[in-house]
């Protein structure tokens, strides 16, 4: 009896021994856990055992903070920066000046290549010594220098002889949230607004600290905090009061603050009868409102604006042009280095005209009338962040302005905050792809990042999945989407698969059977929703305003706002013929794309039906008919989440109880509502097709009827109606 009661105290404590310290993700991929292998600690602590730091900046002192954390995390010990230079320092960060080994040819060399924010990482002798160093033009530099340096460290990497020399490829890379005043966050999923703005200036969630650092270990250097759909009040004196409080905590980590600024404010706050961009009191008003933001905030970033669409006020409500409004804005920010990123994301339901083809036909006219600090603001794709559009025509067609492309992060039509979907294969897909303006290699990223044009400004916008849940994202794989973003905005040559990898081992650990499992869940998981949402080319058939959930049924009112606009199923076939027998929008693409879409026999299957309407018995690719192959993809995308449900199982025990279990149950739902879309839509799609299904899917469940009932009232994100 005795023995036996041992025994089992002895696995209890076994057993606790083992079970993994619980983990609520807030801490994101700066976790800096406990280092246990003796030869990884000796590691660690040979490079950040003395660390000699520039320290009379205040970004020094917050990379000596995070060093601090690093070494507490990993070391068990916080080990803080000299500032003095020391013979036995292990590392040396700064910036040319402070310290004499920065000023040796060897470094200075190094540094004419990587501009105000790059660095270079390597060693560098200096006396009879060699040191480590992390040199830099400007304190944000060692910043993220030492960012990537702890990046290795965390990782179970190790720095390798080469010298790493890093710039970013664009100049502005920003975040947009859309967060209301009143805490709401159109389209999040994730809880409330992180800016609490009743308790702004005086008070400041230390989570907006962390916010920062989570953004500056990116390379994340701007944030626009507020909605598009905008409210003027943040422009009223008491906001901006509210706004400089939260710039001051993110001066020191390279981020500037944006703001959006309503058309119509200059009526709406300043007491004025007009904000005609052409009159001379709404000029000055704009003017003055500009000089008053940077007498608070000296490094204000600029002013993001929608326009004239879906509602908002802007230039055309007084006749003018798009141009006019941006640049007013452009002149009032441009004394102060601030810059306007103007939305291209505009189409009106009175032009009888394809949607897709709307932003294009109104802006390209615009080209080269826009000022230098304007850039113009171009959605990856032509409709609406849907989960696979092919790359918007306006990249590549307005070679004289700067063009920014907005991509999504919030899961609006991915899922929301219940869904696993890796967002950086959708990204790249668009950042890769091949304008043919003005020739052949003018990629999306090359178009953008200013090479093809010879550009000096560059941007790049994420729209933010974040809010108040203790995890930032609400599902924990939101957390990769905006870790993907950063990375790509720094560096658009990575691919999914590294930057996959780098965030699990960040996230996860280390362990190679974990990883493997992980990488290959997140990487098939695009696909999977691609195919279980809108596979072949399908876009824009989603539930009504909250956009939850499948609604391929959706019609009356607005025809743009309707999925039946898109889809153009009837009994002889599906699909939106974009071609020149349909709206042609082919042809606001170069020649060489559009010989690849033009023919449905050679069109990828991804963009079939985005640009042709065919037949429901045309012969696909795979010697099947369209419909028994829109059957097959809607069942291979629920069959693929239930393979990565199947293999998140084998990581159990691999990670804390805590975090697997949540994904666990958020791959439960995922399953539920992969199959809620596949039936729905086949069972809708069949009630036109008048075809059976194939014999060899899964059949589906349930009635259309009872699928167009289903109602979600209180479904999360949905706009705010002031
Ligand atoms: C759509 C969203 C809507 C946004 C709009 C925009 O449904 O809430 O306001 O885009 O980007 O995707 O302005």
């Amino acid at each position: 009896m005795k023995i036996r009661l041992f025994v089992l105290l002895g696995s209890i404590l076994l057993f606790s021994a083992l079970k993994l310290p619980a983990e609520d993700g807030y801490e994101l991929w700066l976790r800096y856990l406990p280092e246990t292998d003796p030869e990884r600690r000796e590691y660690i602590s040979g490079i950040l055992g003395q660390v000699v730091l520039d320290l009379s900046t205040s970004t020094g002192q917050v990379i000596d903070e995070e060093i601090q954390k690093a070494t507490r995390g990993m070391l068990g010990e916080a080990l803080p920066c000299r500032r003095d230079f020391a013979k036995r320092a292990t590392l040396v960060i700064g910036t040319p000046g402070r310290f004499g080994i920065f000023n040796t040819d060897a470094v200075r060399g190094e540094l004419d290549g990587v501009g105000p924010e790059g660095y270079f990482m390597g060693r560098v002798s200096y006396g009879k010594r060699d040191y480590l160093v992390i040199a830099a033009n400007e304190p944000a530099g060692a910043l993220y220098g030492t960012f990537h340096l702890l990046r290795i460290l965390q990782s179970g990497s190790i720095l390798t002889d080469r010298p790493i020399t890093e710039n970013p490829k664009i100049r502005h890379r920003l975040l947009n949230h859309w967060d209301n005043p009143d805490r709401t966050v159109e389209r999040g999923y994730a809880g409330f607004s992180i800016w609490d703005w009743h308790k702004l200036p005086h008070y400041i969630d230390p989570g907006i600290k962390d916010y920062a650092r989570a953004n500056a270990s990116l390379g994340i250097n701007g944030t626009v905090i507020t909605n598009v759909n905008a409210n003027a009040v943040v422009l009223t004196s008491p906001y901006i009061e509210k706004v400089a409080a939260l710039a001051e905590v993110f001066r020191p980590y390279g981020i500037k603050i944006y703001l959006t600024a309503r058309f119509s404010s200059p009526a709406e706050i300043g007491g004025l009868s007009t904000s005609d961009p052409l009159d001379p009191a709404v000029r000055e008003w704009w003017v003055a409102k500009a000089d008053e933001i940077y007498a608070s905030i000296p490094d204000f970033g600029g002013f993001l604006v929608k326009a004239n669409s879906e509602g908002q006020p802007g230039p055309q409500d007084y006749g003018r042009t798009h141009a006019d409004g941006a640049n007013m804005l452009a002149d009032a920010l441009a004394p102060h280095g601030g810059i306007v990123m103007w939305r291209a994301f505009v189409y009106s339901h009175e032009i009888a005209e394809d949607r897709a083809k709307q932003a294009y036909n109104e802006f390209v006219p615009l080209d080269g009338r826009f000022r230098d600090n304007v850039f113009i603001q171009v959605k990856n794709g032509p409709i609406d962040f849907q989960p696979r559009e092919p790359f918007h025509p306006l990249f590549g067609a307005m070679p004289g302005t700067a063009l920014a492309p907005e991509l999504q992060i919030t899961q609006e039509y991915l899922g929301q905050g219940t869904h696993l979907v890796y967002l950086a294969p959708l990204f790249e897909e668009c950042l890769d792809s091949d304008t043919y303006l003005p020739r052949e290699g003018s990629t999306v990223a090359r178009i953008i990042d200013g090479s093809v044009d010879n550009r000096e400004q560059s941007a790049i916008a994420g729209v933010s999945n974040i809010g108040t849940d203790r995890n930032w994202t609400g599902h924990l794989f939101g957390q990769a989407n905006w870790y993907a973003f950063g990375r790509l905005a720094w560096d658009h040559g990575l691919s999914s698969e590294e930057i996959a990898e780098e965030w699990i081992k960040l996230t996860f650990g280390k362990d190679p059977f974990l990883v493997g499992i992980i990488r290959e869940i997140m990487l098939s998981s695009r696909e999977a929703a691609v195919n279980y949402m809108t596979p072949l080319g399908l876009h824009h058939i989603m539930g009504e305003g909250h956009h939850y959930g499948p609604g391929p049924w959706v019609s009356g009112g607005r025809p743009d706002w309707t999925s039946v606009y898109y889809h153009r199923a009837d009994s002889m076939g599906i699909g939106f013929d974009r071609t020149a027998s349909g709206s042609n929008a082919l042809r606001q693409y170069a020649p060489e794309v559009q010989e690849i879409f033009s023919d449905p026999e050679t069109c990828p299957d991804a963009y079939l039906l985005w640009f042709h309407h065919l037949p429901w018995d045309f012969t696909m690719k795979s010697g099947g008919s369209l419909w028994e192959e829109l059957c097959r993809k809607y069942d291979a995308g629920v069959r693929s989440v239930g393979r990565m449900r199947e293999s998140w199982q084998k990581v159990e025990g691999k990670m804390d109880e805590e975090r697997y279990q949540s994904v666990r149950s958020l791959l439960k739902i995922q399953e539920i509502e992969a199959r809620w879309w596949r039936n729905a839509c086949l069972l809708y799609f069949q009630s036109h097709s008048g075809l059976p299904f194939p014999p060899d899917i899964e059949q589906p469940e349930g009635t259309l009827r009872e699928y167009m009932n289903l109602r979600f009232p209180y479904a999360p994100g949905i706009r705010p109606t002031w």
